[in-house]
């Protein structure tokens, strides 16, 4: 009776493995960052997360820049702006965008000019609701759109 002995394992793991996924599983999508011209100080990150669990971005960090922030667009008497946030709540399944109407990754003091055609690395930190630090390395490629994003040489 060794075989239903050994079926009953699997089907113990494959119960396991559905209910306690080891880690929240953080999925990044259309990752791009906005070109710049030379001497820009800054530009945005954008891209869509979806976490497979009550989860936040809570930080992001890149070589290309010497800050980097998460900022969302504000609206304030019709002028547009932009505050720094702490956090971007992720609700499980839920894809969150960070575009230019919204949320966006700011990278603050270039050390060089952002090149359409390149790759710019960006390491994101997602914290689940237990407190547990996922870290997600990623490569966002550069596309050059001339819509300036609003306020934005103002503010920074
Ligand atoms: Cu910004």
């Amino acid at each position: 009776m060794r075989y239903p002995t050994l079926k009953r394992t699997l089907a113990a793991l494959a119960v396991f493995g559905l209910a306690l996924p080891a880690f929240a599983d953080t999925s990044v999508t259309d990752a791009w960052v906005r070109a710049t011209v030379a001497h820009q100080q800054s530009t945005g990150a954008f891209m869509t997360l979806t976490a497979s669990s009550d989860s936040k971005l809570v930080d992001v960090q890149s070589p290309v820049a010497e800050i980097v922030q998460v900022h969302q667009m504000t609206m304030d008497n019709d002028v547009m702006g932009m505050k720094q946030v702490q956090s971007v709540e992720l609700p499980a399944g839920k894809a969150v965008s960070l575009d230019p109407n919204g949320y966006h990754v700011m990278l603050m003091k270039l050390k060089q000019q952002v090149k359409e055609g390149e790759q710019v690395p960006l390491t994101l930190v997602i914290e689940d609701a237990k407190g547990q630090k996922q870290t997600l390395e990623i490569k966002a490629p550069v596309r050059a759109l001339n819509a300036e994003m609003h306020g934005h040489e103002h503010m920074h």
